[in-house]
C-alpha cells in the first residue's frame, strides 16, 4: 500500500455476506420498514415501541453473525499499515470490532449502546430496550433510545473524520450506496485533499463517478484482493 494516510468508509454492504441486512437493496430494511417511522426522531416520538422492536430485532441478530473476510482484511490492513489509519463505519453492528479493528469510529452509532434523551449519557445495551427502561445514570424512566443517528441528526465524530479526510492520501469506500450525507460526500472531501479514491462495492454506487478507481463484486472477494 503506497500511502501514508488512509481513510476507509464502510457501509451495510460489507456486512451483507455475514447475514446482516442492507437498507436499499431489493431485500433491504427499507423494503419492509418506512424510514420516517423507524429512522427519524419524529418517528420515535410518535411510536417508540415500534422503533424499539425494529432495533431490538437487529440487536438480537448480531448474536448469530460473525465478521467475514472483508472485515478481517481491514483489521489486518490497520495492523500492518505504518501510517495514519482511520476506519469510519456507517454500520451500527460490531463486526469490525469483532474482526479486530481498533482505529474505528461509528458515525451512525452502535446497536450495543443506548442513549438517554434526558441526561445524554450512553450506556451499554446488550438486550432489548423498552419504553419502561430506567436510565442507570439519571434514574429517569422512559427516555432511553437506541444510540443511533437518525435522519436530521448530526453524525458522530465529524471533527475527527474531517481532520482525517483532510490529511489522507488514500480514501477507500466499501459497501455503501452513496445515498446518505454527509458520508456520501467524503469522497469529494478526500479528493479535494489530493487523495486517491477507490470504490469497492457490489455494483457502481450513486457516486461512482467521483472515484478514481472502482472495483465491483462481493466485499469478501474485492476487499481482500485490494488491500492484501
Ligand atoms: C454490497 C454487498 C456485498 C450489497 N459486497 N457491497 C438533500 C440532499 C443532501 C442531503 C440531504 C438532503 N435532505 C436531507 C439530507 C441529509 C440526510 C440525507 O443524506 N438524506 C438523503 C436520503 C438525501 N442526512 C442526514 O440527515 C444525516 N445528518 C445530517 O446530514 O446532519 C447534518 C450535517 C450536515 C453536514 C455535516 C454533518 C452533518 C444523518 C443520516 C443518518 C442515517 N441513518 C441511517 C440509520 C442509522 C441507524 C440504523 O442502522 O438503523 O444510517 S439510514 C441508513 O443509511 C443507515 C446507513 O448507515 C445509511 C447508509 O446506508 P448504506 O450503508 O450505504 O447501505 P445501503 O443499503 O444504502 O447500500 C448498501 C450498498 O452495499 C449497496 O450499494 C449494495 O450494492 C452494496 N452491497 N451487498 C459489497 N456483498
Amino acid at each position: 500500500m503506497k500511502a501514508t494516510s488512509i481513510v476507509v468508509l464502510t457501509g451495510a454492504g460489507i456486512s451483507a455476506e455475514s447475514g446482516v441486512a442492507t437498507f436499499r437493496d431489493g431485500d433491504g430494511l427499507w423494503a419492509s420498514h418506512r424510514i420516517e417511522d423507524v429512522a427519524t426522531p419524529e418517528g420515535f416520538a410518535r411510536a417508540p415501541e415500534l422503533v424499539h422492536t425494529f432495533y431490538n430485532g437487529r440487536r438480537r441478530e448480531l448474536a448469530d453473525v460473525a465478521p467475514n473476510a472483508a472485515h478481517l482484511a481491514l483489521a489486518k490492513l490497520e495492523q500492518e499499515f505504518k501510517g495514519d489509519f482511520l476506519l469510519v463505519t456507517q454500520n451500527i453492528d460490531d463486526l469490525h470490532e469483532r474482526a479486530g479493528s481498533q482505529k474505528l469510529v461509528h458515525m451512525h452509532g452502535e446497536l450495543a449502546k443506548a442513549l438517554c434523551a434526558n441526561c445524554g449519557n450512553r450506556i451499554a445495551c446488550a438486550s432489548d430496550l423498552s419504553t419502561d427502561d430506567v436510565c442507570s445514570v439519571c434514574s429517569t424512566p422512559g427516555h432511553l433510545r437506541p444510540d443511533v443517528v437518525w435522519f436530521g441528526e448530526f453524525p458522530y465524530k465529524m471533527n475527527q473524520i474531517e481532520n482525517a479526510l483532510e490529511r489522507c492520501d488514500l480514501f477507500i469506500s466499501i459497501g455503501t450506496s452513496g445515498n446518505v450525507y454527509p458520508a456520501a460526500g467524503f469522497v469529494q472531501q478526500a479528493r479535494y485533499a489530493g487523495a486517491r479514491s477507490v470504490e469497492l462495492n457490489l455494483e457502481p454506487s450513486e457516486g461512482v463517478d467521483y472515484f478514481d478507481e472502482s472495483y465491483h463484486g462481493p466485499a469478501t472477494l474485492v476487499v481482500p484482493a485490494f488491500v492484501e
